[in-house]
């Protein structure tokens, strides 16, 4: 595990690219994974950044930021068609179709009622993998009300308009109350099958059966705080880690997870990382295997937004160390790996979205998948999704009233 001081590197890194330092400390007071001013920040960046551990990557090019589309409300997750047709969510409950670069004006219809308050709403979306034969888009959203709500995963069919044959196939198996911790990510596997991670279920005071609703994340159980693998019709893979476990629910895959809002499959070599939040402060990036444990709420380096403690521990044996924890918060959000052939210099190397941080982390891996460095590309709003495109460049969507895709491209 390395620790990383965010405002350090993002200082050298303006330094490197020759541009004027303007405050670490704007993030200090920004809203995280807020979607409104009513809710409890998901991450508060306020505390000192010393300088230490991993260097800034050399010899990048600083890339450049180009918007394609604005007006996005709060927009949250983009697939691609086989066409080349990009479909992009936005939190309040509506799919937009973007064609040649150029947004419908109308969004698209035979969506469902979302529950859109908070952290909820509509939010993944992600294309089957044999689109082109059977028209599938699946989704995930918030369902229910203030007292009683879950996330949901639907698919229905779209025929280039319209979407129809709405089945919802996985629903959290526990309801909880307010507007926090809903993941979530999709993201398909090589085998076919479809991860999908679900948050906690909320901060402190909210609880469930007794205690902290934080403390679902080690129920095996609940679906709360984990990742779960489902085939494409929402039945149980055979080979999940945990289908012969008494009292373990069949479709968990990894568990001890917060709110994991970066979900990333790298093509190449099949491996699945995960970037989650923290409460204050350690937000993490996760190398996820099946069947282990992250570890929280009984390890982390995060604390409360009061600045208490959550835990002593950092690490504990049978518990999965993350590759890197980011305090102050970045709040991330949205993660690819590099796989595409227009860019030679990012080959392999992991792009991490930030909602506080407005900024992206291009990370580097050497071959064992130890960390060997991080620079962030500033991209001046909160970072919701990042995603690498059929034409190998990588697209991003901002998180705001006024919400962007933007494209990355080499400078
Ligand atoms: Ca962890």
């Amino acid at each position: 595990m390395i620790s990383i001081r965010h405002c350090y590197f993002w200082a050298v890194g303006l330094l490197l690219s020759g541009l004027t330092l303007s405050g670490c400390d704007s993030s200090a007071t920004a809203p995280s994974d807020t979607a409104s001013s009513n809710t409890v920040p998901d991450a508060v960046s306020s505390e000192a950044a010393p300088a230490e551990s991993t260097e800034p990557l050399a010899q990048t090019p600083t890339p450049q930021a180009v918007t394609l589309v604005e007006s996005l409300e709060h927009p949250w997750g983009l697939t691609w068609l086989p066409d080349g047709t990009l479909l992009v969510t936005e939190r309040p409950g509506r799919l937009r179709i973007i064609r040649d670069g150029v947004l419908e004006p109308t969004p698209v219809s035979g969506l469902p009622d979302v529950f859109s308050r908070g952290q909820g709403g509509l939010m993944d979306v992600s294309v089957h993998p044999q689109f082109a034969e059977n028209q599938w888009v699946y989704f995930t959203y918030a369902d229910g009300t203030g007292s009683a709500n879950r996330t949901q995963v639907a698919r229905a069919q779209f025929d280039g308009s319209a979407l129809s044959n709405w089945q919802v196939i996985f629903e959290v198996n526990r309801t909880k109350e307010g507007t926090q911790h809903f993941g979530s990510r999709l993201a398909w596997m090589p085998d076919g099958t479809l991860l999908v991670s679900i948050g906690d279920g909320g901060n402190p005071p909210i609880t469930l059966d007794g205690e902290l609703i934080r403390h679902q994340a080690q129920n095996l159980s609940s679906h709360l705080g984990s990742l779960v693998r489902l085939n494409d019709d929402g039945s149980v893979p055979d080979d999940n880690p945990f289908v012969d476990t008494p009292g373990a629910d069949p479709t968990i895959w990894s568990y001890g997870h917060r709110n994991i809002q970066g979900l990333a499959l790298d093509s190449l070599t099949g491996q699945v990382w995960a970037t989650e939040h923290g409460s204050r402060g350690g937000d993490e990036l996760n190398r996820i295997d099946k069947s282990e444990n992250y570890g929280w709420p009984l390890v982390t380096h995060s604390r409360e937004y009061s600045g208490g403690e959550i835990s002593s521990e950092r690490s504990r044996p049978g518990m999965v160390d993350p590759l890197i924890v980011w305090t102050p918060a970045i709040a991330p959000s949205g993660l690819t790996v590099y796989r595409g052939d227009r860019v030679p210099q990012w080959q392999g190397d992991l792009f991490a979205g930030g909602l506080v941080s407005q900024s992206i982390q291009q990370i580097r891996l050497d071959d064992s998948g130890a960390v060997l460095g991080q620079t962030p590309i500033n991209i001046g709003q909160r970072v919701r999704e990042v995603a690498q495109g059929p034409d190998g460049f990588i697209y991003v969507l901002t998180d705001e009233s006024n919400g962007r895709l933007i494209r990355l491209e080499p400078g």
